[in-house]
């Protein structure tokens, strides 16, 4: 199987994340694909690449231009102003209710007004490199996307950062563009057929949904952590399933507590039978391997036998399959369990 990798990941390097009101070291850090990347280069089943260049065109295609722009110059704006910060955090959030019974607001044009306007949470820190890293995970997945549509059963993208909590308009949750809804969109937009994003990481990729949930192009079928206990919080409800043309699009799998093995593959078997009625031409696989077993910020129960069993059943559905790497933080496993993922799938 192919293999997408670039190092401009390792420009994202950043050393503090602000959560659960306090500073940590990030558990979103380069070892994670360094680590994935290690384990698949000592496998002779995987062929490296690297990603070619594409430009924003297909990045505005997907996220609102002034978001592409933010990013691109808001790391040097804010330590033109704050030369001693690494990492830039929000410290205002522009919640709409600020401005309840006025007009709507704009981008406010102070630096630090501007952070908040565009990242929704305290845990994605913008640092000198991150924007590169992020276009270099695009690149990557659109590269991905492009092996597959030239005719690859399937392809893995090693992106980094993640992508699938970055919406139209905001980013967080790591990530700060959506790579799989820029492969996925791309892959419809130029092929004019039906494209599936199957979300396995353990968080709702409220992102993917938010984009597509007016589509009927795209589906979005999740399996993740009940909302009602697990990040986002607010999104990813099994009674959220599109709207407009997109109604009965979107598909979640909210899962309790250390649901294991048998009752992940269990809502892996009935997801599959949804993506097969849709009837997509392709699938776009957001693979976030924070459902294992020991991932120090979720709570499935998943094996890395699991998570080959989980490729098996992906592969039943018998689809082109662009597999883009999400989340997944127990990074000794790590390696391992995406080598596991794939070999299911058949690398
Ligand atoms: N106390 C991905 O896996 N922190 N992003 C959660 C819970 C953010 C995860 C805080 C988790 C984001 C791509
Ligand atoms: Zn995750």
């Amino acid at each position: 199987m192919k293999v997408v990798y670039t190092p401009a990941h390792l420009l994202h390097d950043p050393q503090v994340e602000f959560e659960t009101s306090v500073a940590h070291s990030p558990f979103e850090h380069i070892g994670r694909a360094e680590r994935i990347r290690e384990t698949l280069q000592a496998d002779p089943r995987f062929e490296f690449l690297a990603p070619t260049e594409w430009g924003t065109a297909p990045i505005e295609a997907v996220h609102h231009p002034g978001l592409v722009k933010f990013l691109s110059e808001g790391f040097r704006l804010y330590t033109a102003e704050h030369p001693d910060v690494s990492h830039v955090v929000p410290d205002v959030f522009y919640r709409p209710a600020l401005r309840d019974k006025m007009s709507a607001g704009r981008e406010p044009q102070s630096i630090n007004g501007r952070v908040g306007y565009w990242c929704f949470e305290t845990t994605t820190p913008l640092t000198e490199g991150t924007y590169q890293a992020a276009r270099g995970a695009v690149d990557t997945a659109l590269t991905t996307a492009q092996l597959v549509l030239d005719g690859e059963g399937a392809a893995y993208g090693l992106c980094r950062p993640p992508g699938h909590h970055a919406t139209s308009d905001l980013y967080g949750g790591y990530c700060f563009f959506n790579n799989a809804a820029i492969a996925a969109h791309h892959i419809a937009a130029t092929t004019g057929t039906k494209v599936t994003i199957l979300d396995v990481d353990y968080h709702h990729g409220n992102g993917s949904q938010q984009i597509f949930y007016d589509r009927d192009d795209v589906q979005y079928v999740s399996l993740h952590g009940d909302p009602a206990r697990a990040y986002p919080y607010s999104i990813g409800f099994a009674d959220e399933t599109g709207t407009g043309r997109g109604l009965g699009c979107t598909t979640n799998y909210p899962m309790p507590v250390r649901a294991d093995d048998d009752a992940y593959i269990s809502a892996l078997g009935d997801a599959c039978e949804k993506i097969a009625a849709f009837g997509p031409s392709t699938l776009v696989v957001s693979l976030g391997l924070d459902t294992f077993i020991t991932d120090p910020i979720s709570d499935l129960a998943v094996t890395t036998d699991g998570m080959r069993r989980s490729g098996a059943v992906v592969r039943q559905l018998g689809l082109p399959t662009v597999v883009l790497q999400e989340g997944g933080y127990d990074v000794n496993a790590l390696g391992r369990n995406v080598q596991a993922w794939l070999d299911g799938l058949g690398a």
